[in-house]
């Protein structure tokens, strides 16, 4: 699938400082340590209702993840899926008469203004589930032949052949990438797109790999499984190990994709290779509600990027009012937020806006020592705020000191002033 255009990423004077993320599986503070090329894989958009500001916020905090990666002197590989055919999307096409190949399409290629807008870097690889189909199948095939993986009859009813399930007893790892109890996983399947109760499962947790076809539903040919579509986890397993192989740098995703997802796609593909770990990082972005609770497609308590560009809001204040909040703290937006990032634009715009003024060294590289150590944009944003106050009311003589410091502003926030 084709991307979104790339922003132009300056280069930064002055020495970098090696990444540091929290990984979640560890709970540790993890040197990210890539080799010349760093691999990053975040889990993309289903496509309808998109992009939220929730959406907005993961993106952006890999993207400032990649940022600081280049910034290290890395290349860098990402791999972005799409999830252009699922249950939740096909029901919204039902629910609005639309087709759902339609609904995907608009709103793939929506996501990719708002992105473009946002100056996000876009993957290298952006690889939807329909076009990869063939590849999924072959690898719920291998599966199944290395009994991981097993039948079970679709209720009757609902049409004959037969659902492919992962058994999670095949892998020894499972459990890992979450550090979760079976209770904490039991409490939370269900409403994260498992199901528990299927008869025929050899464990309540047992995730979906192939959903046979069902009259009305999208359907591929997966030779042995019969006509059918992938299941999600499957997904990202596919995509990622054969885009990235195992042992990639990073996984990225909100913290609602830590269990059952991340682990179900780890799981999966530490079957299949026989190789662990699938990421050496896992790295999650807290929540973004509104009004009160989670900002969730399903609750449709959505503020939408697309909108509020619509309203004329400027991106690069979208952008900073989503910095404003450190990633892995859940936070709550509000026009008031949005507000207060407009004002900040205003006065950094002002302020590197004379001709010369205090010198920006120190600011760059406290930039670089906040970013380097798990992302801590709040305060990266606070030095940008103090060498502005200092530009607006005593102002100074470096000639070349707003410019840097634009520079430093722009590749490794992502804000263009
Ligand atoms: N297609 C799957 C991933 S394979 C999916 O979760 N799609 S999504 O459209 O529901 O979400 C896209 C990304 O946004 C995911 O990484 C998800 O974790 C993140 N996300 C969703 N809601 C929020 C929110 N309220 N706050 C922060 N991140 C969110
Ligand atoms: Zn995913």
């Amino acid at each position: 699938m084709i991307s979104w255009p790339a922003p132009h990423v300056p280069a930064v004077p002055g020495p970098s400082i090696p990444l540091r993320v929290r990984d979640t599986s560890s709970g540790e503070l993890r040197a990210t340590a890539p080799g010349p090329v760093a691999r990053l894989y975040v889990c993309g958009i289903t496509p309808y209702d998109a992009t939220h500001l929730g959406h907005a916020a993961t993106y952006v905090t890999f993207d400032v993840l990649q940022r600081v990666w280049r910034d290290n002197g890395h290349q860098v590989h990402y791999v972005q899926n799409v999830t252009d055919v699922d249950d939740p999307l096909l029901e919204r096409a039902e629910q609005t008469g639309v087709d759902w190949r339609a609904l995907a399409a608009d709103q793939i290629a929506l996501y990719q203004e708002d992105m473009t807008d946002l100056a996000v870097i876009p993957p290298d690889d952006y690889v939807g589930v329909v076009e990869s189909v063939e590849q999924i199948a072959e690898d719920v095939r291998a599966l199944v032949a290395a009994g991981a993986a097993y039948a079970v009859d679709v209720p009757t009813g609902e049409g004959s052949g037969q659902d492919v399930y992962y058994s999670v007893a095949a892998q020894p790892r499972f459990g890992e990438v979450s550090g979760w109890t079976r209770e904490q996983m039991l409490e939370v399947y269900a409403e994260r797109g498992g199901d528990p109760d299927r008869p025929g499962k050899r464990d309540a947790l047992d995730p979906l790999l192939w959903r046979a076809a069902r009259e009305g539903e999208p359907s591929w040919d997966g030779a042995s499984l019969g006509w059918g579509r992938p299941g999600w986890h499957v997904e990202c397993s596919t995509i990622a190990v054969r885009r990235l192989g195992m042992a990639f740098d990073v996984q990225g995703g909100g913290t609602d994709l830590v269990f059952p997802h991340h682990e179900m796609s780890a799981a999966h593909a530490g079957s299949l290779t026989g190789d662990w770990p699938f990421a050496r990082c896992y790295v999650h972005q807290g929540m973004v509600g509104f009004q009160g609770h989670k900002m969730s497609k399903s609750r449709g308590n959505l503020v939408l990027v697309s909108q509020l560009r619509r309203e004329g809001r400027d991106p690069m204040a979208i952008r900073l009012a989503l910095l404003a909040h450190h990633y892995r703290s859940d936070w709550e937006f509000t026009f008031d937020e949005l507000a207060g990032a407009e004002a900040r634009l205003e006065r950094w715009r002002a302020a590197f806006s004379c001709d010369g003024g205090p010198d920006a060294t120190a600011t760059v590289q406290h930039l670089r020592e906040c970013l380097a150590d798990d992302l801590r944009t709040p305060d990266a944003l606070a030095a940008v705020d103090r060498w502005s106050d200092e530009q607006l009311t005593r102002g100074g003589q470096v000639q070349s000191a707003p410019g840097v410091l634009a520079r430093a502003v722009d590749a490794l926030l992502g804000v263009r002033l």
